[in-house]
């Protein structure tokens, strides 16, 4: 795609949007990075662009004299594709495109890319492990050889490194379902779909759409690629059944269409045809109808079930671009937890304390949950994301001993579990008296979990910075003796 001479206006001005106005800006477009909300800092989002004071900045209000001289739309990742100025744009005809979609068009390589509601983090930086520890090892005997990229929704724009990435490299991109509502020509060599369960609902209505946009990430796969799903979720097998070109009836009596992307199931509860599968604590890889056991699950870092999930799925990813299964296998027993996923903090007081500010959905709490070993004073709520709470509830059983909730979904989580008959429920203002009234409750032996179910969004910028949060808090907690 040729961006020269081209107005394009980005909006949101987060690390996306500097990204992408950087981006366009060393394509030859004429590239304006506009925010809706007025009380930022101009000054402040000029200097994050490499052009400085001279950056083409607009905030608040956009004036209709700009809105009338573009030729093209980038938006960021939180830009809904249906607000108000979003949609008057698309009716003026204007060519709107995501964040994800300007990077792609500029990168070159071989492209990865992981979706799914929960494990893309993990799943992504294990890829990215695996691919960047084999190349590093080629490169020592050839230069020529590429090198490995990390990025997109993990928290690095992919915008910020497209200009950098080269024919000899692969790009190992954690894709949002929010990102792929604004592809075009994004087509990944590999593909990958973790799992799909109820999240992100305030943005894309109803479940339908989420799992729409989530498999939009196969939608420019041919028989040259490969898609990587789950098959133990019910949707993603139906789903890799009709991608894989096996003939499955719908409601107009079609097939796919005659799409046969390579499809490679990873189970954790049964053999599958082709794929990976767990069994009695081995990892086994089945291929042309023959069985090889990879590994024991004793050899990796990473905790619980899920984690033997996403360690399936990078290896089968990994193996798709032909990395050898030895290279692969050492790089996942050498890998370490993400930060903010079930990450251990400190022992204070006999009591372990484990921060999973990531868990920002029931599904993904309660997998940390599912995880803790004993007794367990929880921290939940947040931001509203329309999510509902039962299962979440109902994976307590008799582990969780209180739940000490904060945020806008507090009370709304608080009616949910006594409706479940769970009354250990203690509202707090903020992460610090939650924390205190953790160390309060907990008594030697037991764990403290933060795992809020909900996003951060309304009391933090970020996952991130209240998973960063709880740990000092944590950290700063008075030791009896
Ligand atoms: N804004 C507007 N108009 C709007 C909406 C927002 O101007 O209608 C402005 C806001 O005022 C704000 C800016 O947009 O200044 C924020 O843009 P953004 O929300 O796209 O945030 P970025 O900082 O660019 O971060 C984004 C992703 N954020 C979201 O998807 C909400 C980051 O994912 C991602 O790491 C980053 O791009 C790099 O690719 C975060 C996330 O929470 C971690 N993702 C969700 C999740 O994982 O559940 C999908």
């Amino acid at each position: 795609m040729d961006y020269r001479g081209k107005t394009a206006l980005i909006i949101g001005a987060g690390i996306s949007g500097v990204a992408a106005y950087d981006l366009l800006l060393s394509a030859g477009a004429n590239p304006i990075l506009y925010d809706s909300n007025e009380n930022l800092n101009i000054t402040d989002v000029r200097n994050k662009t490499s052009e400085k004071e001279k950056a083409n900045v607009i905030l608040g209000e956009l004036p209709e004299v700009v809105r009338f001289s573009l030729d093209m739309v980038v938006l960021s990742p939180g830009v809904p594709t249906d607000t108000g100025l979003a949609l008057k744009l698309r009716e003026q005809g204007l060519y709107i495109t995501g964040e994800i979609e300007l990077a792609y068009t500029l990168a070159k390589g071989r492209l990865i890319a992981i979706t799914g509601t929960n494990g893309k983090t993990t799943t992504t930086a294990l890829t990215g492990k695996i691919v960047g520890d084999y190349l590093d090892g080629l490169r020592e005997k050839d230069a020529r050889a590429g090198h490995a990229h990390i990025v997109g929704n993990i928290g690095i724009p992919y915008t910020s490194e497209a200009a950098s990435i080269g024919e000899a490299d692969v790009t190992v991109a954690e894709i949002s379902s929010f990102q792929l509502e604004t592809i075009h020509e994004f087509h990944p060599n590999v593909s990958a779909i973790l799992n799909i369960t109820p999240d992100h609902l305030n943005r894309h209505h109803t479940m339908e759409e989420y799992i729409r946009v989530k498999e939009e990430i196969t939608s420019n796969q041919t028989s040259e690629d490969f898609c990587v799903l789950n098959y133990e979720d019910e949707v993603l097998r139906a789903f890799g059944e009709k991608l894989g070109g096996k003939f499955v009836k719908n409601e107009e009596g079609l097939n796919n269409g005659g799409r046969k992307v390579t499809v490679r199931f990873f189970s954790s509860a049964q053999k599958v045809e082709d794929g990976c599968y767990y069994r009695d604590e081995c990892i086994y890889l089945v291929r042309d109808g023959e069985e090889k056991k990879l590994m024991n699950i004793h050899e990796m870092k990473l905790l619980g079930l899920h984690n033997v999930e996403n360690v399936m799925a990078a290896i089968l990813m990994a193996d798709a671009i032909g990395v050898p299964m030895e290279s692969i296998l050492n790089s996942v027993r050498e890998f370490k937890a993400v930060e903010h996923r079930i990450e251990y903090v400190a022992t204070v007081n006999g009591v372990e304390y484990y921060n999973d500010s990531k868990g920002t959905n029931p599904d993904a709490a309660i997998k940390a949950v599912l995880a803790m070993k004993g007794p367990t004073v929880l921290i939940g709520g947040g931001y509203d994301k329309q999510s509902t709470y039962d299962e979440w509830i109902e994976s307590f059983g008799t582990k969780v001993k209180a739940l000490v909730l904060l945020g806008q979904t507090a009370k709304k989580i608080e009616e949910c579990a006594r409706a479940h008959g769970f009354n250990a429920i203690y509202q707090t203002e903020s992460l610090e008296e939650a924390v205190l009234k953790c160390a309060e409750l907990a008594a030697e032996g037991d764990a403290v979990l933060l795992s809020p179910a909900c996003a951060s969004w309304g009391m933090f910028p970020n996952y991130e910075v209240r998973g960063q949060m709880f740990k000092e808090l944590v950290r700063a907690l008075p030791n009896r003796e």
